[in-house]
């Protein structure tokens, strides 16, 4: 291998200029780490790497493995989020500040396919339009839906479709989301069902067709408009909701009304909602059909160009997890043995089974204890003790399994050009001394 050429300086300066290549130099063909890069590899990370034996041939360290530095949103009333685009304005949570159980107002991602459109003048006499396949097309105040339907208040996760993106190689189109596209809040509003059994479904209403009063950027016309199939709009957890964490929904997260459908993509969770329209066929707004919101039924070359012809919508979102307790490149103190370590777990429909950990590249792995949820699509809490055996280099490797015994993949698959749906295991780098 070329290492012996190499000084350990050079190593670590390649690894901070440009890691692929050191790597590649590093690991060379054989995919073995040895000797003189492996002391390299070290201090490129800072410390020994006390489980390189078990290092996967080829796999770059999580400390090293980060693109270019984020940049963060400076805003009023939000925390240091991620910054992923500010034309629509696009933000993601650093997964560190997604400790809560229920995620502030200030913590939650921010994602916009458009303008934000200004504030109500009077949130309680914005209108709701229910038509298309009904007996009684309707046009409600949010005051009426408030006094015409019972309220209720649910933890509800919601996600975007394209969450965990940035783990798709070759690069798919879009915002890169590392794990932060996701909230988990407490949301209070009146069951879509009640108010479409109001209306009254004919037999026809198989989809939904969603409408709010943002406008794209780019084009005339909605800056998003999607919909589903009837039985998630029947779902007892599918909400118009109207209050966030017991306050009104911040202007950016869709005030005064917005759908919330969790478990599905975030995308059919319609911010300034005004209408929803009861269909035969499925909706055909902007970002349905094609590869929007679409994965493939059978997996196609990474990479490749693809219509979307044979794809299905994405409905429930896979299972994930988040390491909440400790940031990535996180530095411990020297004779640190034992780290209390916790996040958080969900998986669309379904609920998490198991979260499991390893701090020694996957050799091994620990069960970690997964709390129930507070109510059915709420986010779950996970805790558990790991253990170092000396001072060093590690990842903590975390990978949840959802009710159906699915687990989070070593890497992203079903590639598709929009990316959706990677969600593999995630690695926090962590230095002890
Ligand atoms: N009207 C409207 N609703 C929308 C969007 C939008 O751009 N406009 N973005 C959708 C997408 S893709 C996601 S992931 C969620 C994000 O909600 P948030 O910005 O409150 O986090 O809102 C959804 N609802
Ligand atoms: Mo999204």
């Amino acid at each position: 291998m070329p290492g012996h050429k190499m000084t350990e300086r050079s190593v670590a300066e390649l690894y901070r200029d440009d890691p692929e290549r050191a790597d590649a130099l590093v690991w060379g063909r054989r995919g073995t780490l040895k000797g003189a890069a492996l002391a390299a590899m070290g201090m490129a990370l800072g410390g020994a790497i006390p489980f390189a034996r078990n290092l996967p041939g080829g796999l770059l360290p999580a400390a090293l493995a980060q693109g270019n530095a984020p940049q963060f949103l400076q805003m009023e009333g939000k925390a240091r989020l991620i910054l992923q685009g500010e034309r629509p304005l696009n933000a993601e949570t650093p997964e560190h500040l997604l400790d809560d159980d229920i995620t502030p107002a200030d913590k939650f991602f921010i994602r916009n396919n458009g303008s934000v459109p200004e504030p109500a003048a009077d949130p309680r006499a914005w209108k709701i339009a229910v038509d298309g396949e009904v007996n009684t097309p309707l046009e409600l105040t949010v005051g009426e839906l408030e006094s015409r339907f019972p309220l209720v208040t649910l933890r509800l996760q919601m996600e975007c479709g394209g969450n965990g993106r940035s783990g798709f190689a070759p690069q798919a189109a879009g915002n890169q989301w590392g794990n932060g596209a996701v909230s988990c809040a407490e949301w209070t509003g009146v069951r879509l069902r009640d108010v479409l059994r109001a209306a009254g479904l004919k037999d026809g209403a198989r989809f939904t067709g969603h409408h709010g009063a943002d406008s794209h950027l780019s084009a005339q016309g909605p800056a998003i408009s999607r919909g589903m199939r009837i039985d998630k709009a029947m779902d007892e957890d599918t909400i118009i909701a109207i209050r966030m964490n017991g306050a009104p929904i911040p202007q950016m997260h869709g005030a005064p009304a917005r759908l919330l459908v969790p478990g599905w993509p975030g995308s059919l969770s319609q911010k300034w909602f005004t209408r929803i329209e009861l269909r035969t066929t499925p909706h055909n707004g902007r970002g349905m059909g094609g590869t929007s919101y679409r994965v493939p039924a059978q997996p196609i070359v990474p990479g490749s160009r693809n219509n979307g012809a044979d794809f299905v919508d994405m409905e429930s979102m896979p299972v994930r997890s988040v390491l909440t307790s400790h940031a990535h490149g996180t530095r411990l103190p020297a004779g640190t043995r034992a780290l209390d370590i916790r996040g958080q777990a969900w998986a669309g429909d379904l609920s998490v089974r198991a979260v499991d950990v390893s701090v020694d590249f996957g050799q091994s792995w620990q069960a970690m204890s997964v709390a129930a949820p507070a109510n059915r699509h709420a986010w779950q809490r996970w805790t558990g003790r790991i253990a170092f055996p000396s001072d060093g280099y590690f990842e903590i490797w975390y990978r949840a399994t959802d009710s159906n015994g699915r687990m989070q993949p070593h890497v992203a698959a079903n590639w598709n050009p929009q990316g959706y749906g990677a969600n593999p295991i995630s690695r926090a780098a962590v230095l002890v001394g």
